[in-house]
């Protein structure tokens, strides 16, 4: 009989602190199976040369379609238990979604702030839909999150950035699952990063299963950032973060800190991608993975991808290479298409894409249809 999934807290509740177990609300994320890539992996080796497995870990199939309800559920459970009647967040379009549907849940009162304009708008109808007290603030996401935890600090309101530490135990277990699945740590582990809440939590799971003997090694961590929103790269704050990826449109990352202890305990990097880069990736992923992400959720493979052409694709560090397999590649894909599907049609400019995205218009007719398809004709009863 098939196991049923009961959420990330419940799963991994050997690795989750008592207070946030007391009251657990879940909405049933996590649980997801990585998707191999061959497409990507065959790119690689024409490439480098290198033998990969490629594989996506597709957060979008989350409840609200990304990763961000791994930390919420853990964050909730922990608002819900000490009695907050109110929780705020800060975010560029995820983490209210998210935040909105769990506090719902967990019959509590939402409130985010979000920066005028550059909100996915599937992102908006989310929190919408589920109640928040959506309050759109006359700067960008960092302005956001300052007032967040100000909010936070002088009132009686819960904070479920993932500057929460609540929010990271949750969302480690993303690092979990792909350790129960592969057997081991991957080689590489890519994913975006803005706030820098993921990269940290996937290294504090992956550190956590490794000193639990759950895995024998460590990956290396690969952030990418969007090339006019890349403060970690540059090693500045950016005041005005640029680009398309709006959900990492984010110039001063409130994980700054624990991102650069990833990146450098694990001997990883974390470097910048271009908006034409990401959106490049973002239609390998659609039609040579069968993965529909939005444009943020690219920025793994566009590094990948990156490195590869520019020859600074260093797999010479695996272990694994000596023994001549392939090395496991994992890339974290955050958010669903569906947020965000402009970008499947649309050009970097904001044209439509034209004829390559256009119905091609048919007459009610089955032979006109199937002429326009190409299809050979089918046999008669003559022909038998
Ligand atoms: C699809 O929702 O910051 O580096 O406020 O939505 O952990 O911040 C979203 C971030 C990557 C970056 N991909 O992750 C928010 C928010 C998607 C995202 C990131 C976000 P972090």
């Amino acid at each position: 009989m098939a196991q049923i999934w009961k959420g990330v807290v419940r799963e991994y509740a050997d690795f989750m602190p008592e207070h946030i177990l007391r009251d657990v609300v879940t909405l049933g994320e996590g649980g997801n199976a990585l998707i191999a890539a061959p497409a990507v992996g065959a790119m690689l080796k024409e490439i480098t040369g290198v033998n990969a497995k490629v594989f996506i870990k597709f957060e979008g199939r989350n409840p609200t379609g990304s990763f961000k309800d791994r930390g919420m559920t853990s964050a909730m459970s922990a608002a819900k238990g000490k009695g907050a009647k109110v929780v705020v967040c800060a975010s560029t379009g995820n983490t209210s979604a998210s935040a909105a549907a769990y506090a719902t849940a967990a019959g509590i009162l939402p409130a985010v702030l979000v920066p005028d304009g550059k909100i996915a708008m599937g992102k908006l109808a989310q929190a919408i839909a589920h109640g928040a007290k959506l309050l759109q603030v006359n700067g960008n996401f960092d302005d956001c999150l300052v007032l967040a935890r100000k909010l936070a600090e002088n009132y009686d309101v819960e904070l479920v950035n993932s500057v929460n530490p609540d929010r990271i135990q949750g969302q480690k277990t993303a690092a979990f699952e792909v350790v129960d699945e592969l057997g081991d740590a991957p080689t590489i582990h890519a994913l975006p990063v803005g706030n820098a809440g993921n990269i940290t939590a996937y290294w504090k799971g992956y550190r956590e299963y490794y000193t639990a003997n759950c895995s024998s090694t460590l990956p290396f961590m690969w952030g990418f950032q969007a090339e006019g929103a890349a403060p970690i790269v540059l090693g500045h704050e950016v005041d005005n973060p640029e680009t398309i990826a709006t959900a990492i449109r984010i110039g001063k990352p409130a994980s700054w800190e624990q991102a650069v202890a990833a990146r450098d305990e694990s001997n990883g990097v974390i470097e910048a991608v271009s908006d034409a880069q990401i959106l490049e990736a973002h239609r390998i992923l659609s039609a040579e993975v069968g993965v529909f992400v939005e444009p943020a959720s690219a920025a793994g493979l566009a590094g990948i991808l990156k490195k590869a052409r520019t020859g600074t694709f260093t797999p010479d560090l695996s272990p694994s290479l000596d023994k001549g397999e392939p090395m496991n590649i994992v890339i974290t894909c955050t958010g669903h298409g569906l947020k965000d599907p402009e970008w499947a049609l649309n050009d970097i400019n904001g044209n439509s894409k034209g004829s390559e995205v256009e119905p091609v218009k048919v007459q009610n007719d089955l032979s006109a249809v199937a002429s326009i398809l190409r299809l050979p004709a089918p046999m008669t009863e003559r022909d038998l």
